[in-house]
């Protein structure tokens, strides 16, 4: 058996589009650090940790001619990928080591709400803003991811604004219930990426389902991801997202690296 010369030919042209900068690879990965901003869940909750590392040697007596150190760290630290079994709803699921490869690469939808959520940090992405979406787009494809565009990279470098707690609750932008249902039930996509430090909104603890993004997408074996960068950078629809967490055997998530394949409109023809 051989690969068809349409194949090889199609990577082949791939090839060629990144080198010549017709494709362009968008890192949608926040640096990941000790600074890197955490959830803080409510009382009585427990919490995850920040990054933290420590040497084991620094070109010193404990390893004279290298460094290397130890993380500990959250699985879901940073930008980082939800698997099915993160969530009670989810509990018979895929773990991070099971997720098919396949289901982690594909065509990638950008809706953007970065005015609205501007103007009002506990905006709700409804139905009718994704059937909006539709109307103009098409249908959310098969096997895709849509990633919700909200402006909230921007703060990822603090905590405070990163979070935005005032009186107690979070005030950051996600899917409202219905949305999320609508989401995970109704159309083909396989999963959903945020630039927020979860996928639900801020607060969604108060909806009914509490956390319907986690509760309806990991249920139905879909997954998240969290804490995007650059997703200016994409068009709303036409770019391909690759999501790579580690595979991680018992895994309720990882941070994860993700890129995108974004064709750039300078080398565009005509
Ligand atoms: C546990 C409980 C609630 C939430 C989360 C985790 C996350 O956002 C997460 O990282 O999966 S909202
Ligand atoms: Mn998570």
């Amino acid at each position: 058996m051989s690969s068809s010369p349409q194949s090889l030919n199609l990577l082949g042209e791939i090839a060629g589009a990144l080198a010549s900068g017709a494709v362009r690879i968008v890192d949608l990965t926040q640096p990941l650090s000790e600074r890197t901003p955490v959830l803080q869940l409510p009382e009585p909750f427990a919490n995850t940790p920040p990054l933290s590392r420590r040497d084991l040697s620094r070109y010193d007596d404990a390893g004279p001619a290298w460094a290397w150190s130890v993380l500990e760290l959250g699985e879901h630290t940073g930008t980082h990928f939800d698997a099915p079994i993160h969530w009670i709803t989810g509990r018979d699921g895929q773990d991070v080591a099971s997720v098919p490869p396949e289901r982690l690469i594909g065509p990638a939808v950008v809706i953007d709400k970065s005015a609205e959520a501007a103007a009002d940090p506990d905006y709700l992405l409804t139905v009718d803003d994704v059937r909006a979406f539709e109307a103009e787009h098409g249908p959310l494809p098969e096997g895709g991811w849509l990633l919700l565009r909200t402006g909230w990279d921007a703060r990822a470098d603090d905590q405070d604004a990163f979070l935005n707690v005032e009186d107690g609750r979070s005030r950051t932008p996600g899917p409202d219930a219905e949305c999320a249902r609508y989401l995970a039930h109704e159309t083909a996509i396989v999963g959903i990426g945020v630039e927020t430090v979860g996928t639900d909104a801020g607060s969604a603890g108060g909806f009914e389902p509490p956390f319907p993004v986690h509760g309806y997408f990991l249920g139905a074996g879909k997954y998240g991801v969290t804490q995007l960068a650059n997703l200016a950078e994409l068009p709303p629809t036409g770019s391909i997202i690759i999501v790579a967490p580690l595979r991680l055997v018992d895994g309720t998530g990882s941070p994860a690296r993700v890129l995108a394949l974004v064709p750039s409109t300078s080398a565009s023809p005509t």
